[in-house]
């Protein structure tokens, strides 16, 4: 099944128009993504205007999203853990897939932290795990197999393991 990916990246700014260190990490992600041939939809909230909660849900209403992809560094855990709630709260089906140094820094601790709303987490450089990722998760593949990912439950995609 042909899922569609939505590609989030964190506010890293109180006030609209401020200037940010751009994330290029999340970016190469993207790209990556796109390149293999996957439906990638983005946002990027530091540039769009309104509640986050509204931001998110009406670009994943818009596009039919099946996979949430965001992250970034630990110090922006409260901006992705805002993401990730509201994700949960309205759409219980929707993947959620977090990456970056979050994650990176502390795999279990992070993935306990989200309070398992978040399904799968990308240990360190995401460019290779996350094309195989998407691969397995559209064919129905075990996610034990996929090296540098870290996951909520065993009835994930029928993967064994995990936190
Ligand atoms: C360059 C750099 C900076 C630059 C940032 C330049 C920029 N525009 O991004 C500057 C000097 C501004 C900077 C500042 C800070 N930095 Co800095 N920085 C780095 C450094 C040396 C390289 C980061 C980088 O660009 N890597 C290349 C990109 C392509 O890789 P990446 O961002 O890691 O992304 C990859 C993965 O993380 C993953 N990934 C990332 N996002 C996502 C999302 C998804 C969905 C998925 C699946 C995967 C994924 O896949 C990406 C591609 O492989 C790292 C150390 C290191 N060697 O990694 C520290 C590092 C990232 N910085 C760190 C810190 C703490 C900071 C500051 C908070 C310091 C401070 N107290 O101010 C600030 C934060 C600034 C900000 N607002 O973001 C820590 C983060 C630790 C953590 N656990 O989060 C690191 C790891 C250094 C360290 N070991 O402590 N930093």
């Amino acid at each position: 099944m042909k899922y569609n990916y939505l590609i989030i990246m964190p506010r890293l700014i109180n006030n609209f128009n401020e200037g940010y260190n751009f994330p290029i990490g999340i970016c190469y992600i993207s790209a990556v993504l796109k390149q293999a041939g996957f439906n990638v939809f983005t946002v990027n909230l530091n540039h769009v205007e309104g509640e986050v909660g509204d931001v998110v849900e009406a670009e994943i209403l818009k596009h039919d999203i099946d996979v949430v992809l965001t992250g970034g560094l630990s110090f922006q855990f409260i901006s992705l853990q805002e993401i990730v709630d509201k994700i949960r709260f309205k759409f219980p089906n929707i993947k959620i897939v977090v990456g970056g140094g979050v994650i990176t820094g502390c795999p279990e601790v992070a993935m306990q932290a989200f309070e398992g709303k978040v399904d799968i987490g990308v240990i360190g450089e995401g460019e290779v795990t996350i094309v195989e990722l998407a691969t397995a998760l559209e064919n129905n593949k075990r996610l034990n197999m996929i090296k540098g990912i870290i996951y909520r439950n065993p009835e994930v995609n029928n993967g064994g393991g995990g936190v």
